[in-house]
């Protein structure tokens, strides 16, 4: 593999020269784990995904029927506030977009925003067409195994940055919940977990959108 090949500051220079790496971060070849609170206990028996809020018909799946939407693999750089980026990381799971593109999930016109709910109340929100980007991404797999529990198993969502793809909006880590449980739309925009406690609202990775105000 690649990281066994080129040291760490060889291949963050490669990622600057492409210009995927955002200001003030750095390259790590390992994959972190941060969260807030503790790894939740996964029950297929009691797990369930709903959809609810400005949309036609509410939705919930079991674990089951969850894995049997049509799946998406992305690609894509994935870039933490607290100044980890990794890249090239590869995830599988149901896109959204793909999800309103089918009918199978029907929105009302008066969705303009939406909240991520995970385990134990973390909440992160994103306007509805940053998560209907092709780099938002509900995700079972990653690097092609599933999730393990610290990273969000069994499902977790996730954004970044596909590399050649600058039109797309790309938001830090946070804004991905592990252990997600539902999406809400809403009308207006609700600030979530990270977004109440100082970090920016819109957390724009080449923007450095970290904190809202001056610190
Ligand atoms: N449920 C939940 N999801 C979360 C968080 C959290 O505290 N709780 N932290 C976020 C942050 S700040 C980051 S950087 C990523 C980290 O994901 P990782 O642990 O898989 O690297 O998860 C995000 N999703
Ligand atoms: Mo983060």
């Amino acid at each position: 593999m690649l990281k066994n090949v080129f040291g760490r500051r060889e291949a963050e220079e490669r990622v600057r020269r492409e210009g995927r790496l955002p200001p003030g971060q750095s390259l790590t070849q390992k994959f972190p784990v941060l969260h807030y609170g503790p790894v939740p206990r996964f029950d297929p028996a009691t797990w369930d995904f709903r959809i609810w809020g400005e949309v036609e018909e509410e939705l919930r799946w079991t674990w089951d029927e969850f894995n049997q939407l049509p799946k998406t693999k992305v690609v894509m750089d994935i870039h933490c506030v607290t100044r980890w980026s990794k890249f090239d990381t590869e995830w599988e799971g149901v896109s959204v977009k793909t999800l309103v593109d089918e009918g199978i999930l029907k929105l009302k016109p008066s969705a303009k925003f939406t909240v991520q709910h995970a385990e134990y109340g973390y909440t992160t929100n994103l306007p509805l067409e940053v998560m209907l980007q092709d780099n938002f991404l509900l995700a079972t797999h990653f690097n092609g195994e599933p999730l393990t529990p610290d990273h969000g198993y069994p499902l977790r969502a996730v954004i970044g940055a596909i590399p050649g793809r600058e039109d797309l909006k790309a938001p830090y880590f946070w804004k991905g919940a592990k252990w997600i449980r539902g999406i809400e739309f809403t009308a207006t925009d609700r600030p979530g977990f990270w977004e109440q406690a100082g970090y920016h609202n819109d957390a724009d990775v080449w923007k450095e959108e970290r904190f809202r105000g001056g610190w």
